[in-house]
Formats: C-alpha cells, structure tokens, sequence
C-alpha cells in the first residue's frame, strides 16, 4: 500500500526485463500496470468502504457515550438532589432536636428535684418555680400568619417581657416550656412555635401530632391576618387530633389607637368566629403581657377536661371489658 502511481511508474521498466529475463516469456509491461492499478483501485475501494463503515460506527459509538453520559449525569444530578433534600430535612431535625435539648437543659437546671413527702399544693396556685411534681404535660403548638405575634407571645410566657421585646426573628424550629399549675395540678407545657415557616404555609402534618392543644394566633390590627383563621382552621381539622383544643387568640390589644380604625378586628368578630369552632378565645398584648396568664390558664383547663374524660372513658371501657370477661366466665 505504500507504493505511489510515480514510485509504480518508476520500477516498471526494470521489474519488466527482470520477468523477461527469468521466464523467457514476453509480458507486456503496460499490462502490468493496469493489472497493478486495478488491484491497488480495488483495495482502495474497499478500504474507503471500510473506512466509511468505521467512521459510521465511531459516530454511532460516540452518540452511545453522549447518550451514556447525559443519563449518568442526570441520575446524578437527582441523585444530588435527593442528597441536598436529605440534608437540609436533617439539619432541620438536628436544630429542632439542638433547640428541645437546651430548653429541656434549662428546665432540668431551674427545676429542683420533685419530692413526693411535699404537702400537697392548693388548688389554683400559680406555681411557675418548678417546686412541684409535674403532673400533667401538655403540647401545644402555635399557628396564624406570620407578624401576628406568635413569637413574642410564647416568649413572653416562657421568658418574660424583656425576653419578648428583644428582636429576634424566628429561625429554625422553637421549642419553649413552661411550668404552670391550674386547678391544684401542676403542669408543663411544651410549646412549639412555626420558626418561620408559616410564610409559606408550609407548616407539616408532624408539627401537630400528638398536640393537645393549639393556639390560633391573629393581629387585632390587622383584618386580613384575622381573616385567614378559617384557612388555619381547615388545616387544624385536617391534622390535629380530633380531641385537640383550639384557643383563637386576638393579639396586639395594646394598639388601642388603631383598634379604632377600619382594618382592626372588634372583640365581638373574634369571639363569634371562634364559637363558631366551639374553640375557646381570648385576646392579648404579647408586647405588655396583659391577658396572657388567663388565656393560658384557660387552656389548660380545657385540656385537663379533655385528657380527663379520655381517662374516665378508657376505664370505663376497661370495666366494661373486664365486666364481660367475668360474666363469660361464670357462666360457662
Ligand atoms: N404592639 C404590639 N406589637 C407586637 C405584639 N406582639 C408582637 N408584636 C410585634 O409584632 C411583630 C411580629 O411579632 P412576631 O412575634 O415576630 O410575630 P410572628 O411572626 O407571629 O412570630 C414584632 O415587631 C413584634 O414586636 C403586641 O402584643 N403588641
Ligand atoms: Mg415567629
């Protein structure tokens, strides 16, 4: 394959009387050519169809390995993707998790040991020294549009007042306690406030489980927070327990001066919106505090009542239960 037409031109002449000389036959140079000619044109031929049959292969193979790389490179990306969610669901659960256990720190530093030989409180105190034994525990859990006042309400509660007028937006999930005895019982609430996440209404399922109660908080000075109560009431009966109680609480009562106007919310709506629910209502100043206490007391109570007569029924079903296992007894 390396002989050119020149370099065949050139050899002709001498590799013709080389024949002539050997065989003693007469071949006919030019013939030999055109044989040589026709051979190399023929391989030429077929070496082109190769050539155009290999180059055909290699863009086939290397649309296969673009096709390889796009479908690995997209299974990656989701991959990546699904790796970032899974991050971000877990450091969220670790600054939920950081958040319970620095406030379970401090309730377990400022409460002294229980000690069961302690005279019994009276009924009504409003113990919040943690000298007691804690005998009920309560979750609660904060909902409503978000500047209505959610945070500084639960801080003002758990912190006091100055805790509730410093600035500090909510940032990851909240987790507040706070020991309160209503009807000689004392009890510890755990309250959860949204860390943020009611701006884009995106408050989970889990965020009610298991809550015994729930605060439904709105701005008395701002109408359009106190007309999304029945949104957030939708999603409370959608995901809350049935036995959970709902307090609507109008916050903000310290605003006297634009109680008065147009976009404020009168006592009375509140109420009867709420009756509406058969929830309990109530309105606040989170900023002074005024009317905090009582609300709460009255939620507590509610809550008593209600984990009470679930006790009483389940002893009921108990006896009753027990009651038909005798009776099968004796008469067989
Ligand atoms: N005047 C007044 N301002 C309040 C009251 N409660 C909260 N605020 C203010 O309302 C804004 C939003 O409060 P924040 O607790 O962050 O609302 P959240 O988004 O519902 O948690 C803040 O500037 C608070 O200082 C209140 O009772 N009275
Ligand atoms: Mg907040």
């Amino acid at each position: 394959m390396s002989s050119t037409g020149e370099e065949i031109a050139a050899t002709a002449e001498p590799g013709a009387s080389a024949l002539a000389s050997q065989d003693g036959v007469q071949s006919n140079p030019a013939d030999q050519l055109v044989e040589e000619n026709e051979s190399l044109q023929a391989r030429l031929t077929t070496t082109n169809a190769e050539l155009v049959h290999s180059s055909a292969r290699l863009r086939e193979v290397e649309h296969q390995l673009e096709e390889q790389e796009k479908i690995y490179s997209e299974a990656a990306a989701d991959q990546q993707k699904d790796y970032i969610a899974q991050c971000d669901s877990l450091k969220a659960d670790i600054a939920s998790l950081t958040s319970q256990l620095t406030h379970l720190k401090n309730e377990l530093s400022s409460a002294p040991v229980t000690d069961d030989n302690r005279p019994a409180t009276p009924a009504g105190t409003n113990v919040t020294d943690g000298l007691q034994k804690i005998q009920r525990v309560f979750k609660v859990v904060l909902v409503g549009d978000s500047g209505v006042g959610k945070t500084t309400f639960i801080r003002h509660l758990c912190l006091g007042q100055e805790a509730a007028n410093a600035t500090s937006s909510t940032v990851g999930v909240d987790f507040y306690t706070k020991l309160m005895t209503v009807q000689g019982q004392c009890t510890s609430l755990k309250i959860w406030d949204t860390a943020g996440t009611e701006r884009f209404r995106s408050i989970t399922k889990s965020y009610f489980r298991d809550a015994n109660g729930v605060l439904l908080v709105y701005d008395v000075t701002a109408v359009k927070s106190f007309s999304h109560v029945r949104q957030w009431m939708g999603d409370i009966l959608e995901n809350a327990d049935d036995h959970v109680v709902v307090m609507v609480l109008g916050n903000k009562t310290d605003v006297v001066a634009e109680r008065l106007e147009d976009d404020s919310v009168l006592t009375n709506h509140g109420r009867t919106l709420a009756d509406s629910y058969r929830s309990l209502f109530a309105e606040v100043s989170a900023k002074t505090g005024a009317g905090i206490a009582d609300a709460m007391a009255m939620m507590i109570r509610a809550m008593q009542d209600v984990e009470d007569e679930q006790i009483r029924r389940t002893r009921l079903a108990v006896d009753v239960d027990n009651e038909g296992k005798s009776g099968s007894r004796s008469c067989c």
